[in-house]
């Protein structure tokens, strides 16, 4: 990495992350060992004494609850992180991911070490100032994942772009009365309307250069495939409305993508659905210089254990070795693995069969067998069952038992009773999202 140091001179250095989602149980495998990996890759990374800051845009965790070993993780990550660079700022945000509350433990004594939690959209307009390395400001601020009702907002004139909503509420209010903003669309705009003061009260005080750290969903950006995110535009938010900074350090999309002028989203340093088998996955070093763009400079982030998707019929999978140095699954077998079946005919728990010759084989898909299945039954073409959306509308308790009829000549109860209480969880979770 040292062949960039020159350019960094007279800049503002950071390495901008988000959506560690620690804590990752993927296909009933934990990633905690492939999470340790990734941070301390991060943590050579930071060894570079021009990176200034560390920013995580939030998802610390994956689950507002983490698991001790999550925990432990982070915990052991800031503390080695801190042992070898004193002096790197390290700025943090909650994502929709993280528990605001158990996120925020000891902020207030951790500010003094240089750890800045922010975990409540209050504290978004609080910049965290940070010099470069000429001496130029920088002035940071973070805005958390924003929940509905955690910012409230004076509606005495309808809200620009979403009139309709406003009429349809049942609630009666009063102009000049504050009442708690509900969707992404008008909490970001509220948001933003109170970091552009923020922003340039610094701006007069003579700071060089401003940064946002943000948890949202900018519109028109893509979904690499493992995130919870909201449906419908109401709940994106118009980057536009941040393009008074410098530099907009986004979390929330998995994917490594600009969003806007000067707004990125550093995507999840590690795959977490075997769609994003094929994205690169990096760390983003960050340069800015006052009245210049930002120079971007994505580091490539090394796995412990790549994904990998192979096609083929089960007999193919299951008469090879997949360990000598020959085959062509040979370095398949060393990675997380999700095999595509193309047989027409179903296979009876072939993770299991599968899992002797590819040790780290998490998923087995048999669509091709299910298709041909439905048509057999039902004289549908496959055609049908493609698209989540459409099987989510199609398939219900019904379905399932004509299923277990056709593959088992019985529809075992208890199987009925899992599947029913599955199919009203992922209801409960869509609409809680
Ligand atoms: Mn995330």
């Amino acid at each position: 990495m040292r062949e960039g140091r020159d350019h960094y001179v007279s800049m503002l250095s950071f390495v901008h992350t988000a959506d560690l989602h620690l804590g990752k149980v993927f296909h009933e495998h934990s990633l905690i060992e492939d999470q340790r990996y990734m941070l301390d890759g991060l943590r050579e990374v930071l060894e570079d004494a021009s990176h200034k800051a560390l920013l995580i845009a939030g998802d610390v965790y994956d689950r507002s609850i983490p698991s001790p070993d999550a925990v432990r993780l982070f915990s052991s990550f800031l503390g080695s992180l801190k042992a070898r660079r004193q002096d790197l700022e390290i700025l943090i945000l909650s994502g929709n991911h993280d528990s605001s509350s158990r996120l925020g433990f000891g902020k207030e004594l951790f500010a003094e070490l240089g750890i800045h939690l922010v975990t409540d959209p209050e504290d978004a307009t609080t910049p965290i100032i940070i010099p470069g390395s000429a001496g130029e400001q920088g002035a940071f601020f973070l805005l958390p994942f924003l929940n509905p009702g955690t910012l409230k907002a004076e509606l005495s004139a309808p809200m620009p772009q979403e009139p309709v909503e406003q009429k349809a509420s049942s609630i009666e209010v009063k102009a000049g009365e504050a009442v708690p903003l509900r969707s992404q669309g008008k909490l970001a705009q509220e948001a933003a309307a109170r970091l552009e003061a923020a922003r340039l009260k610094m701006c007069k005080a003579g700071i060089d250069l401003t940064v946002l750290g943000a948890h949202l969903f900018a519109l028109g950006s893509l979904e690499a495939g493992s995130e919870r995110v909201f449906w419908g535009t109401a709940e994106q938010v118009d980057i536009n409305w941040f393009s008074g900074f410098d530099y907009v350090a986004l979390g929330h999309l998995h994917r490594f993508q600009k969003a806007g002028a000067r707004a990125w989203y550093s995507g999840s340093p590690l795959a977490h659905a075997f769609e994003e088998a094929s994205h690169s996955k990096v760390f983003l070093s960050v340069s800015l210089e006052p009245g210049k763009e930002p120079r971007i400079n994505p580091l490539p982030v090394q796995p412990l254990r790549k994904l990998s998707i192979l096609t083929g019929s089960f007999t193919s999978f299951f008469q090879e070795t997949g360990f000598s140095s020959g085959s062509p699954y040979a370095q398949a077998a060393q990675d997380y693995l999700e095999i595509v079946l193309t047989d027409s005919s179903l296979v009876e728990n072939p993770l299991a069969l599968l899992r002797e010759r590819f040790p780290w084989i998490l998923s087995v898909k048999q669509e091709a067998a299910l298709a041909h299945q439905m048509v057999l039954v039902h004289g549908q073409s496959p055609a049908v069952w493609e698209g989540a959306a459409l099987r989510r509308t199609l398939i219900d308790a019904g379905d399932f038992k004509d299923f277990l009829m056709d593959i088992y000549g019985e529809a075992d109860a208890d199987k009925l009773a899992l599947f029913q209480e599955l199919l009203q969880a992922i209801e409960v979770e869509e609409q809680q999202a």
